[in-house]
């Protein structure tokens, strides 16, 4: 368990230093584990960005793309309702766009026990 949180962490570390803009938190935490599948994740960007793709892996089934709503304009926090899988894992991919024009990416993941 402890092995599996380092690594979570670690991987947070590299998608930081790979995006251009990070995100500075996300709801759940990356290698979160909770009860329950949260009606909707968050993410808190360091600066701003436009969500352009929002993609979420549940276990081993197909990438879904999430609605993003009118969630389109630049803007540092964002919520997106999520589709309940059950319990599992949840890998959560983004895109986006930069002030500055440049792509931006990342991910993070969670499970629900
Ligand atoms: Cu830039």
């Amino acid at each position: 368990m402890k092995r599996l949180a380092t690594l979570a962490l670690l991987s947070a570390f590299a998608t930081s230093a790979f995006a251009h803009s990070r995100v500075d938190s996300t709801t759940p935490e990356n290698g979160a584990v909770i009860a329950e599948v949260p009606v909707e994740i968050g993410f808190n960007f360091a600066d701003d960005i436009r969500l352009t793709r929002v993609v979420m892996t549940y276990e081993d089934h197909s990438a879904v793309r999430l609605d993003l709503g009118a969630q389109t304009s630049f803007g540092q926090v964002f919520t997106l309702p999520l589709k309940a899988m059950g319990s599992g894992s949840y890998n959560i991919e983004w895109r986006g766009l930069g002030k500055d024009g440049h792509a931006m990416q990342g991910d993070f993941m969670f499970s629900v026990d």
